[in-house]
C-alpha cells in the first residue's frame, strides 16, 4: 500500500516546513517537496492542510470492568472513535485486580485489545504487591514491551495502592527501567468525605467534587512526588486537575526532579458547576475523578501546559451510559467513574489552544503526540513526521468547522462532555500505518487492523536517572552545594 499526501505542510514539535509525505509498508518512506504521483495508490491533496503526527492518547480505558459495570466503549469502538478524532495510537490499562497475577491479567487485556483499529499499548497497573508482583513485572518489562506501571492512590478497597505497595513497585519499576505513573488523589480522605456527606444526607452527584476537593489530589501528588524524590525513580502523574497539583509538580521541576505531568482536555473546558445540574442524568454523566473544578484551575491547567510543567493531554476515555451511571441514583460514591474525551481531545485544543494563542501548531503536536511519544520510549517510531518513522499521520484542516454532539459522534456512549461546543479545526484525513483509515467523515477500517506496539524499558531519562542516583548514593538527589547558597533541603 502506498499514500502520497500533497502540497501540504509538515508540523512536528520542533519545526514546521512545506513537503509531501510518501508512505509505503506501513513507514514514511520520502518526505520533500515536489514528489511525484506517478504509481501511488493513494494521493491525498493537502493544499492549505497541516500534516501532524498522528496523536497519542496516553490515558484511556476500553471495556473497563469498573464499579460493578464494564466501560461502554470496547476496543474496536473506541479506537475507531480515536482515528475519527486524529489519534493513531492510545495506551490503555491493564487493571489486575487485588491479588490477581499481572500476567493473567495482562493476557486478558491483550485479548480484549485485539479487535482495536489503531495501534495500541498498556500500561499495567500494581494495585496490590507479593513476590509474584515482582517477578511479573520483570516479566511484562522484558518480554512484553510494558515500561510503565500504574498505581491507584484512590480508590480504597478496590484497587487502591497504599504507600507500602508504591515503596515496593517504584524502586522495582526503576530496576527494570520502567516509569511509575499515579493517579494521585488521597484514598482515605475520599473514602472518609464521602461517609461524611452521606451522613449529612448528601447523595446527588453534587457530593462527587465535595468528597475529592483539591487538596484531596494535592496532598497526594506532593507525597507521591517525594517518595520518588527519596527512592530516587521518575514519576509520570496522569490527569492533573488542580492548582496543588500543579505547583507540587513546578517545585519538583524547578529542583530537577523527573516529574511528568499529563492534563486532561476535559478538565481544561469543564467547571464544578455541572454537578449542580438539576437533570440528575446530566450531573451524573460528568461524574470522574479528579472531578472538574472551579474556573481558577483550568486557567492554572493552561498556564502548566504553556509553561512546560505538564507535557501530556490525555483523555482517560472511560465510558459509561446513563443507565450504568444510574447505579449511583441514591449513592454518588455508587456513580462509576468516567467520561469520554478521545473522539474530540485534538480538536478541543486545537480550538481552545491554538486558535485562542495559547499555543502554537508546534506546540500543540508536542502536547498531543511527540512529549507522550518520548516519555512513554516510542520516539522517533512514533510521534514525529520523519523519514523511517511509522506512518501515522493526521491530516488536519484548521478551517474545519463542526459542533460537537453525542448524536453524531462515533464514541460509544449516550453523552458528550462537549456537547454544543463548537471548534475550528479537525482531521480530513488520518492515516495509520500507512493505510488511509477516517476521510471526510467515515472510518475506513475494520476491526482488528491495529496492532501492539512494545516500548522498550530504559528510555534516556531512565539511564541518566540510574547515572544520577549513582552519584548520591543516599539515592538523595540534593542540588550540588554552591559557594555562597543556602543548601536546600
Ligand atoms: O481513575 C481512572 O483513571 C479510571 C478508573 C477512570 N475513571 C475516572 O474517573 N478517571
Ligand atoms: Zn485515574
Ligand atoms: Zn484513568
Amino acid at each position: 500500500m502506498s499514500l502520497l499526501i500533497k502540497n501540504g505542510t509538515v508540523v512536528n514539535a520542533d519545526r514546521s516546513f512545506v513537503a509531501d509525505v510518501l508512505c509505503a509498508d506501513g513507514k514514511i518512506v520520502a518526505l520533500e517537496p515536489g514528489l511525484s504521483a506517478g504509481g501511488v495508490e493513494i494521493v491525498i491533496d493537502a493544499r492549505g492542510k497541516l500534516v501532524m503526527p498522528g496523536g497519542i492518547d496516553p490515558h484511556t480505558h476500553m471495556q473497563l470492568p469498573f464499579m460493578g459495570t464494564v466501560a461502554s466503549e470496547d476496543f474496536y469502538s473506541g479506537t475507531a472513535a480515536a482515528l475519527a478524532g486524529g489519534t493513531t495510537m492510545i495506551i490503555d490499562f491493564v487493571i489486575p485486580g487485588p491479588g490477581e497475577r499481572l500476567l493473567d491479567a495482562y493476557h486478558k487485556w491483550r485479548q480484549w485489545a485485539e479487535k482495536s483499529c489503531c495501534d495500541y499499548s498498556f500500561h499495567v497497573a500494581i494495585t496490590w504487591w507479593d513476590e509474584s508482583v515482582y517477578d511479573d513485572m520483570g516479566t511484562l518489562v522484558r518480554d512484553w514491551g510494558v515500561n510503565s506501571f500504574k498505581h491507584f492512590m484512590a480508590y480504597k478497597g478496590a484497587i487502591m495502592a497504599d504507600d507500602g505497595v508504591l515503596t515496593q513497585s517504584f524502586p522495582r519499576a526503576l530496576e527494570l527501567g520502567a516509569l511509575p505513573t499515579v493517579h494521585a488523589e488521597n484514598g482515605e480522605l475520599v473514602d472518609y468525605l464521602q461517609k461524611l456527606l452521606r451522613k449529612k444526607g448528601i447523595a446527588g452527584p453534587e457530593g462527587h467534587p465535595q468528597s475529592r476537593p483539591p487538596k484531596v489530589e494535592g496532598e497526594a501528588a506532593q507525597r507521591v512526588i517525594h517518595i520518588a524524590a527519596i527512592l530516587g525513580v521518575p514519576l509520570y502523574l496522569v490527569h492533573n486537575s488542580a492548582i496543588e497539583s500543579v505547583d507540587a509538580i513546578a517545585a519538583a521541576r524547578r529542583q530537577g526532579q523527573r516529574v511528568f505531568g499529563e492534563c486532561l482536555t476535559q478538565h481544561l473546558l469543564i467547571d464544578e458547576s455541572v454537578y449542580y445540574d438539576k437533570d440528575w442524568n446530566r450531573a451524573a454523566a460528568h461524574v470522574m475523578s479528579p472531578p472538574f473544578r472551579p474556573r481558577p484551575h483550568q486557567e492554572a491547567l493552561w498556564d502548566a501546559l504553556a509553561g512546560g510543567v505538564l507535557q501530556t493531554t490525555a483523555t482517560d476515555h472511560c465510558c459509561f451510559c446513563g443507565e450504568q451511571k444510574a447505579m449511583g441514583r441514591e449513592d454518588f460514591a455508587k456513580i462509576p467513574n468516567g467520561t469520554a474525551g478521545v473522539e474530540d481531545r485534538m480538536a478541543v485544543l486545537w480550538h481552545h489552544g491554538v486558535n485562542m494563542g495559547r499555543m502554537t501548531a508546534n506546540d500543540f503536536v508536542a502536547l498531543t503526540s511527540s512529549n507522550a511519544a518520548r516519555i512513554f520510549n516510542l520516539y522517533p517510531r512514533k510521534g514525529v513526521v520523519q523519514m523511517g518513522a511509522d506512518a501515522d499521520l493526521v491530516v488536519w484542516d484548521p478551517a474545519l468547522l463542526r459542533t460537537i454532539r453525542a448524536e453524531t459522534q462515533h464514541q460509544r456512549v449516550d453523552f458528550n462532555v462537549f456537547e454544543g461546543m463548537e471548534v475550528t479545526g479537525g482531521p480530513s484525513h488520518t492515516i495509520s500505518r500507512g493505510h488511509l483509515v477516517y476521510a471526510d467523515g467515515k472510518v475506513l477500517v475494520a476491526a482488528g487492523a491495529g496492532s501492539y506496539v512494545n516500548r522498550p524499558a530504559f528510555p534516556p531519562y531512565m539511564e541518566a536517572q540510574r547515572r544520577q542516583n549513582e552519584q548520591y548514593p543516599l539515592r538523595f538527589v540534593p542540588r550540588p552545594a554552591v559557594a555562597g547558597s543556602e543548601r536546600r533541603g
